[in-house]
């Protein structure tokens, strides 16, 4: 998988190649590219805001400096890293190269080939766990940092000829900018991409992975500070412990999110289990 990330602080996404993000890109299953916006300014000051047309307060990015920025990273164009991991798929012929297969207007549709933008803001679909399923199968991911009062919407609209664009949120609150949702989101899928997290079997049991929250988890010493680890956990009996973690799973679901529990089938055990409510 390739990820570029276009920002006017690249020192931002620094912590893209720390740690987890960082092994992928050891291991050759990522390569990532930072960009900085005002590479593509064309001014002496290299200014990418202007006034919001309509009036009030801020600033808004400016769609000549976007454009043209889109543009190279969608081509891969772009100088500084070479595209390593995504070399492969630029090899591929497209699908209107393919005999007969007919080209096609670029706005009767989503063309798959096309690379994955996204936009993070808090005016966007909310961002699931299902989309960093989904999103974890991409070839190649650009993110698009907004700053200021966002980016001019032409921009967005314009860039669904280059690209699948996403607009999303991570959450119902407001950042300066667009930079920490893109560390967010960039872990979420990344960590979904086989091979990435070394010592785990499978995501099945991932908060979410059944709708449902994580209840508790314990490890050594048996007794901490008085607090005992539930006896059941050393019953070494394993259908108990599965029915306990269950059990712990719904009702601290329906203690901070019962919403979750409507999209979730329940036994009739289950529902004895939130019926006895604690
Ligand atoms: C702010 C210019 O979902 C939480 C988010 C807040 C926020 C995002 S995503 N992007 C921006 C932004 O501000 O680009």
């Amino acid at each position: 998988m390739r990820l570029d990330v276009v920002t006017i602080f690249p020192e931002y996404l620094d912590p893209l190649r720390h740690a987890l993000l960082g092994k992928a890109i050891e291991q050759g299953i990522l390569t990532v590219g930072v960009h900085d916006l005002r590479g593509w300014a064309t001014d002496v000051h290299k200014s990418v805001d202007d006034s919001p047309y309509g009036g009030g307060p801020g600033m808004v990015m400016k769609p000549e400096v976007w454009g043209p920025a889109l543009d190279d990273v969608a081509a891969g164009t772009t100088e500084g890293q070479v595209l390593e991991s995504s070399l492969p798929h630029l090899d591929k012929p497209r699908h209107d190269d393919v005999e007969g297969v007919t080209a096609r207007a670029y706005d009767a549709g989503e063309d798959s080939d096309l690379p994955l933008l996204i936009v993070p803001t808090p005016a966007g679909k909310p961002f699931t766990q299902a989309d960093a399923q989904a999103w974890s199968n991409e070839e190649h991911i650009v993110f698009a940092c907004g700053r200021y009062e966002g980016i001019d919407q032409r921009v967005v609209d314009d860039a669904a000829q280059r690209y699948r664009v996403r607009e999303v949120s991570i959450g119902d609150y407001v950042l300066i900018g667009g930079e920490v949702a893109v560390l967010v989101i960039a872990e979420a899928i990344v960590r979904l991409i086989p091979g990435v997290l070394g010592n785990r079997r499978s995501h099945e049991e991932d908060s979410f992975s059944d709708g449902l929250l994580e209840g508790p988890s314990y490890t050594k010493p048996r007794v901490w500070r008085g607090l005992e680890v539930p006896p059941v956990l050393f019953s070494g009996n394993h259908a108990l412990v599965d029915r306990w973690r269950r059990d712990q799973a719904l009702l601290r679901t329906q203690a901070v999110r019962p919403e979750l529990l409507n999209h979730v089938a329940l036994t009739p055990q289950d529902q004895a289990v939130l019926d006895s409510g604690r």
